[in-house]
């Protein structure tokens, strides 16, 4: 390359999703240090409307709405379609490192697009995010397919410990994935004092997409013991199949105005900041990218002990951590957290300080390690 870094394309899913995410953000840094950088999906990422210099993107269709499904169910038509396309991006932008994001389609199109090139093929790299490993890698006919694909790897990443694991026993990986963690850009997510100086009433925030595995009806009653036993707010990000059994748990607060529905936005950066308390209760999170993002913000986190969530957050130092469905303790938790300005303190400081041992310039050379380790060996 002209600019001295490394041809690398980047394979995502286009939603509001923490893989997506993570893959447009890595696509961002790596170019600015200097690497070519192509992503593509089947439309543009949110985020990358506007690409910054450095980075090209090639959609396969057209339509680019905000979408918060992840879109897993694809034709064998539409599968070949995203391969021939990666194919010639490889081909023609002589690309040195292939590298995915979320298995459940692009496993497969990398091994086609293999295929395809023999002998000319780039480095081919996977991370695994979430529920291509928890739910889809699960059923029989998947793991089945995906399997030989992982084995066919140069390099599987993962985002935590736990789902290294997890994934090592589902798919019977031949060594274990290296675990590069999530990772925060520290230039976009900002702190204000915690807690706010002028008596504000303090504001629990969460953000999903509202789906089953984020069990959003369990934060909704935990958030309303909040709500009924201290003056308090409750800020609600995202949508998603679940939110009308929220809305309906949470009738009074709403009704009393002590619950902002604020929908999708892709601007979380202005919104984390004004907040005091990020509360999780997923039945499962490989890492937990929004948490990150809270604590970037100076927010501390409370989430249950499930998947990667307590490498992440420390309880008692970073945020606080319950068992899996105790939403009494959960609740029990938040209000002593409420009552207590010194532990708000210590905590936002923890979480800030957990927050950059993940800043973009921790993680991302752990990537290019990753890329030139694979191209050495292939
Ligand atoms: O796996 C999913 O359901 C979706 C996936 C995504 O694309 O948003 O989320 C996963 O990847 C994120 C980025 O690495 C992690 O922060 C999330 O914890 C993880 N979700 C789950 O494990 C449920």
């Amino acid at each position: 390359s002209l600019r001295g870094g490394l041809r690398v394309g980047l394979l995502c899913h286009r939603g509001v999703g923490g893989s997506a995410m993570v893959a447009v953000g890595l696509a961002r840094q790596l170019a600015a240090r200097g690497h070519d950088v192509h992503v593509v999906a089947r439309s543009t990422p949110p985020g990358l409307e506007t690409p910054p210099p450095g980075v090209r993107v090639h959609r396969l269709t057209a339509t680019d709405d905000v979408t918060t499904r992840l879109d897993v169910d694809w034709t064998t038509a539409e599968l070949h379609g995203l391969a021939e396309l990666v194919a010639s991006v490889v081909q023609r932008e002589r690309l040195q490192v292939l590298h995915f994001h979320y298995a459940v389609p692009f496993a497969w199109v990398v091994q086609d697009v293999v295929r395809r090139l023999g002998e000319d093929r780039p480095a081919v790299v996977g991370t695994l995010h979430g529920t291509d490993v928890s739910v889809l890698g699960r059923r029989p006919a998947v793991r089945r397919r995906l399997e030989p694909a992982l084995a066919a790897l140069d390099a599987v990443t993962t985002v935590s410990d736990h789902h290294a694991a997890l994934a090592t026993r589902i798919f019977r990986l031949p060594e274990p994935p290296d675990v590069i963690p999530n990772f925060v850009d520290l230039d976009r997510f900002r702190t204000v004092a915690h807690p706010p100086a002028h008596g504000r009433a303090p504001r629990l925030v969460h953000v999903s997409n509202f789906r089953q595995v984020k069990r959003p009806e369990s934060m909704a009653r935990i958030a309303g013991r909040v709500l009924a036993a201290a003056p308090s707010e409750l800020w609600l990000v995202g949508t998603g199949e679940r939110m009308p059994a929220v809305e309906s748990i949470l009738e009074d607060p709403i009704a009393d105005g002590r619950v902002r529905l604020l929908g999708v936005r892709l601007d979380v950066e202005n919104l984390l900041p004004h907040t005091d308390l990020l509360l999780v209760s997923s039945r499962m999170e490989s890492f937990c990218l929004v948490a990150l993002e809270a604590m970037a913000s100076g927010v501390p986190v409370v989430a249950p002990r499930v998947g990667g969530l307590p490498e992440l957050v420390e309880h008692g130092i970073s945020g606080l951590l319950f068992e899996p469905g105790d939403e009494e303790g959960a609740a029990r938790l938040v209000l002593v957290y409420l009552a207590d300005p010194a532990l708000q303190r210590r905590l936002s400081a923890g979480a800030l300080t957990r927050a950059r041992s993940l800043s973009t310039a921790a993680v991302i050379p752990r990537y290019e390690r990753l890329y030139a380790d694979v191209l050495g060996r292939t």
